[in-house]
């Protein structure tokens, strides 16, 4: 499996599932310059993905998955046994699914991505970091009332994405701090050994960068 990501960029969830499932070391890792969308080589990313973004997923069999909720479901029904996800069907399954979602749509592209786009307006920024952000943490912070994990009682992929959009807040002058659950799952989620090695692994390429 080939892994196509950005330092501290959304496709970081996808290693810490890779990590998580002890798949790290059978994966490779292809870093991607999104502001040139340009591979270590000076390849061009787009003809690779389309889209030009990450995370991207080149199975074994050569295909090209893409989409964070489908790459992250992928990884964890291609390693059953580390529990990454709930069986197909299950309602549990479904509550995964909605958190995919509700991480994606609404934490990652409603408030991040805004905040992080150097061509947004800063109009659009401070909309996204003071009226957005606020709500959609607060449910967040709520789901995690008395539970350990957003699905079920382990760590699943949604704990990954969960981990990426916690991390970026720091980045995005959001104060994690003042939702008391939000930062106590995330010192349990980062003490994880998977966690840890990939926020450890990914800012000291940042550092580099
Ligand atoms: N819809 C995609 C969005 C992924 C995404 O926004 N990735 C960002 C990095 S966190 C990216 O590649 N940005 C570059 C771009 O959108 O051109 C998904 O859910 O995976």
């Amino acid at each position: 499996m080939d892994l196509y990501f950005s330092p501290m960029a959304c496709s970081i969830a996808t290693r810490i599932a890779l990590y998580e499932a002890g798949k790290g070391d059978e994966a490779s890792f292809h870093q991607v310059t999104l502001s040139t969308k340009t591979l270590a080589d000076g390849s061009d990313f787009y003809a690779i993905n389309p889209k030009g973004q990450v995370p991207t997923l080149r199975l074994d069999d050569g295909q090209l998955l893409t989409e964070g909720a489908a790459v992250l479901q992928y990884v964890a029904d291609a390693n059953p046994a580390s529990r990454l996800a709930p069986a197909n069907g299950t309602m549990e399954r479904y509550r995964l699914q909605e958190w995919l979602n509700f991480i994606g749509t609404e934490l990652h592209k409603q408030v991040l991505a805004v905040i992080f786009n150097p061509r947004a307006p800063k109009e659009a920024k401070d909309f996204a970091r003071d009226a957005v952000a606020p709500v959609k943490f607060e449910a967040l912070a709520k789901a995690l009332e008395g539970r350990d994990y957003l699905v079920g009682d382990g760590f699943t992929v949604a704990d990954a994405y969960a981990v990426f959009v916690l991390t970026l807040c720091g980045f995005a002058g959001i104060d994690r701090s003042r939702w008391p659950e939000l930062d106590a799952y995330y010192a349990r989620m980062s003490a994880r050994p998977g966690v840890a090695r990939a926020l450890k692994d990914e800012m000291a390429l940042m550092s580099r960068n």
